[in-house]
């Protein structure tokens, strides 16, 4: 997987330049937030869901400097999601990507402004005129974004999470969280390309068909190694499932059982990507990491 490893290095490489050049420092006083945003942003993570916007992006010969503020965007999305899940209202964890969250190297409340700033910009970044010349193409991806990570989406994800005790957690109902929770940031990063490349419906059905393969084998693979992992290797907290009690897919299915799910989805993911030939190659050596990766 050495082809795969390099794509991702060097999409990581162009994140971290983009997201450099897109969160500057100001010399007033607001500068702590921005610097709560660029620690939170740059250099870390697997840069997962910008890789798919580059990706879809280059099935449909969509410019490299266009795909990459969408990259940026949903890489922020995600960035603030994890910030605000580690507060202490939330999770109240101290480790993330291997370093102290947020509000431990700041404090609550610049991480809670830093999260929403991060927000905020995603939004702004996608309505510049960079991101592409028309703007009905700007505004779809605008839609999109939102309904993706806010209460239909992401947050409302996070909602059922919360109150996941009050309900009877079967599988049908993990799954719709999880979709909701993780797998709509996925599906958007993966549609992002056809939204930029203005690509017919059949494509853009393929590509929603692979994501929504990809993040349940994602989530499924993220409930393993809550299990599995190892805390230095992950870059945060284990075991924090079975110590809140939470059903997840494997304390529903068994590790074997969950294992042969996530390995049948990412098949099945690679499958949907038929009609790009081996232009989608790196697309389906991605879903076999998903389930295979270490962190
Ligand atoms: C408005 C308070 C408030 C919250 C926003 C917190 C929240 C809504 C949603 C939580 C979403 C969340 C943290 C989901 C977990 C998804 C997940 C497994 C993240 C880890 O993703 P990776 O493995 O991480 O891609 P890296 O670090 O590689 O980017």
């Amino acid at each position: 997987m050495t082809r795969l490893a390099d794509a991702l290095k060097s999409t990581a490489a162009a994140v971290n330049a983009e997201l450099d050049r897109l969160i500057v420092l100001p010399d007033g006083p607001e500068s702590r937030v921005h610097e709560a945003m660029r620690y939170s942003s740059l250099d870390g993570g697997k840069r997962l869901r910008p890789f798919l916007v580059m990706q879809s992006a280059a099935l449909f010969n969509v410019a490299e400097g266009a795909a990459i503020r969408v990259a940026c965007a949903i890489e922020m999305i995600h960035c603030y999601s994890l910030i605000h899940d580690d507060l202490p209202c939330m999770d109240n964890d101290d480790l993330r990507r291997g370093r102290p969250t947020c509000h431990r190297q700041f404090d609550e409340q610049t991480a809670l402004l830093a999260g929403d700033a991060l927000l905020t910009r995603a939004f702004e970044v996608l309505a510049g005129e960079a991101t592409h010349s028309d703007p009905a193409v700007r505004c779809e991806l605008v839609a999109q974004l939102a309904h993706a990570s806010g209460a239909d989406g992401m947050v409302g994800g996070q909602m059922v999470d919360l109150r996941a005790a009050e309900f009877t957690m079967d599988v049908a109902a993990i799954t719709r969280l999880q979709q909701m929770k993780t797998g709509r940031l996925f599906g958007f990063s993966c549609e992002a390309g056809a939204v930029l490349g203005k690509a017919p419906a059949p494509q853009r059905q393929a590509l929603r068909n692979y994501a929504r393969d990809l993040g349940l084998a994602f989530q499924i693979a993220d409930d393993l190694l809550d299990v599995e992992g190892d805390a230095a290797e992950v870059g945060k907290k284990v075991g924090k499932d079975a110590d809140a009690g939470k059903a997840t897919f494997v304390s529903l299915l068994g590790i074997d059982r969950a294992k042969a799910q996530a390995d049948m989805l990412a098949t099945q993911a690679a499958d949907h990507l038929e009609p790009f030939g081996a232009k989608a190659d790196l697309l389906r050596d991605v879903a076999r990491y998903i389930v295979e990766r270490r962190s």
